[in-house]
């Protein structure tokens, strides 16, 4: 397609005489790669890529970010220059910046320029936004080595040298830092997982131990898995968003991204080789990490999993949408009396993160679409439903608004176009069962101790339905 029908395509006829974002535009400067990127999505560009331009010590620290399956956010980016714009949309309106700290934007495909990055001394940090999905991890946060993409990939990395997961290609280029004696570096997990970095450690080593244990035991030695939790509620773009930088800013933008004025990053572990001074742009650097993470994934990743899928059964399409529902808001708070109840008092103000999550889930300017969050149920579940039903149940208490986010999600895959999900398969499966036993099937795909728990199954059971047959909105 030609740029001109492409910009037609994305609906851009308005911005056509304007000239584009670029470097020489901007008079941005170029950092020396020193941090490299898997993932290159919307949310990396308003977190991580944000957060580097904003550092003191932005000018030491260019990204080289590469995408996962499609080569097409890096070649919209490389053409101009890597810079982008940042939309904070707040209830009052826009406010616009240039990040200028990715300084290539690379096709993932591209296995050769990943591990020549990484075989470089300079290089010092890794950052992941390789979805929960792509850890290629057991529900217990194990390496999954029986996972479909595992087989072709250690094929690939014994053969061809072109894996295709991220995780692949990571170690492919962990082992070229190796073959390099380029020194030790951090990889930092950023996916919304439970303790990320352990994730992210078991995954790479596992992958990196049956190819050749000597490059697991290297890595053992020499490579730092930091976790996070981070925070940055980041819909899609869409062709208005476009629009509406063209018209604000003066230039074309084919890849702006648009997102809420907050943000949070908490980190907790080694940087071997350094990093950027993120705390200048406030992130928090601890010692333990769980409370924080916890906080955030089960009242914000939670809430949105409980938004998605009861808001969708009741015709809603947005976050905003679903929480003006009394029904759905009503659930959102139960489940939040029930993780508040799990995590701990001191030092989290969970009283004003519950508030500060109503103001942010209300910006109605933010079109947060469910089927968005509704992906990867299997997984998301995982982290956000299943650790406070188990607690809960541990401590006497039923779960039952846990469970109800649960029983959604099977209301869901019942009566929604099948969502893009890791187990899909198994979801259809189950689906073509009836009663309890698609309920324990679907259970399973979950978390097999729930499945196999026959009180846990009665309550979902009971609860299917519930939030569909709440009075109507309004
Ligand atoms: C959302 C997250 O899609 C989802 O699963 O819950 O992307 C959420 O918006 C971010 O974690 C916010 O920081």
């Amino acid at each position: 397609m030609s740029a001109g029908l492409q910009d037609r395509a994305q609906g851009k006829e308005s911005a056509a005489g304007l000239p584009r974002l670029t470097r020489e535009l901007r008079n941005a400067p170029k950092a020396p790669v020193r941090m490299v990127h898997l993932g290159l999505g919307a949310f990396h560009r308003s977190h991580q890529a944000w957060y580097t331009q904003q550092a003191g010590d932005a000018a030491q620290w260019g990204i080289a970010a590469f995408t996962g399956r499609r080569p097409d956010a890096a070649l919209a980016l490389a053409a101009q220059d890597g810079l982008f714009t940042v939309v904070e949309r707040a209830d009052a309106g826009d406010s616009f910046s240039v990040v200028g700290s990715i300084i290539e934007a690379v096709d993932g495909a591209d296995v050769d320029r990943l591990a020549a990055l990484l075989a470089a001394r300079a290089t010092a940090v890794v950052t992941l936004t390789i979805t929960e999905a792509g850890y290629l991890a057991t529900a217990d946060g194990g390496f999954d080595a029986a996972a479909p993409d595992v087989a072709a990939d250690l094929a690939a990395l014994r053969g061809t040298g072109r894996p295709v997961t991220p995780l692949g290609r990571l170690v492919l280029g962990l082992a070229a830092r190796r073959a390099a004696a380029a020194g030790p570096l951090a990889v930092v997990c950023c996916d919304n997982l439970s303790h990320n970095g352990t994730v992210a450690r078991n995954a790479v080593l596992g992958m990196a131990g049956a190819w050749e244990p000597a490059l697991a035991e290297w890595i053992r030695d020499a490579v730092s898995f930091v976790s996070t939790s981070v925070d940055r509620i980041t819909p899609r773009t869409t062709a208005a968003d476009l629009e509406a930088v063209a018209s604000a800013c003066g230039y074309r933008d084919s890849s702006p991204v648009v997102a809420e004025p907050f943000s949070s990053w908490v980190l907790s572990g080694e940087f071997p080789a350094g990093r950027p001074r993120w705390e200048d742009a406030g992130a928090l650097f601890v010692e333990d990490i769980e409370p924080y993470e916890n906080r955030k994934l089960w009242l914000l990743n939670g809430a949105h999993s409980l938004l998605a899928y009861a808001g969708q059964v009741r015709g809603h399409a947005t976050v905003a949408q679903a929480l003006a529902d009394p029904a759905c808001r009503h659930a959102v708070e139960a489940f939040w009396d029930e993780a508040e109840a799990n995590l701990p008092a001191e030092g989290l103000d969970v009283p004003a993160y519950r508030a500060a999550l109503l103001a942010r889930f209300g910006n109605a300017r933010i079109a947060h679409h469910l089927a968005q969050i509704a992906m990867d149920g299997t997984t998301k579940l995982r982290m956000r439903a299943v650790p406070v039903l188990r607690a809960e149940r541990a401590a006497g208490r039923t779960g039952a608004a846990a469970a109800l986010m649960i029983a959604a999600w099977l209301e869901c895959t019942a009566q929604l176009p099948p969502a893009q999900d890791p187990l899909a398969a198994g979801v259809e499966a189950a689906n073509a069962l009836a009663g309890t036993e698609r309920l324990r099937a679907l259970l399973e795909l979950v978390d097999a101790d729930l499945a196999a728990d026959a009180a846990v199954v009665e309550l979902i059971g009971g609860l299917t339905g519930r939030v569909a047959a709440s009075p109507a909105p309004g």
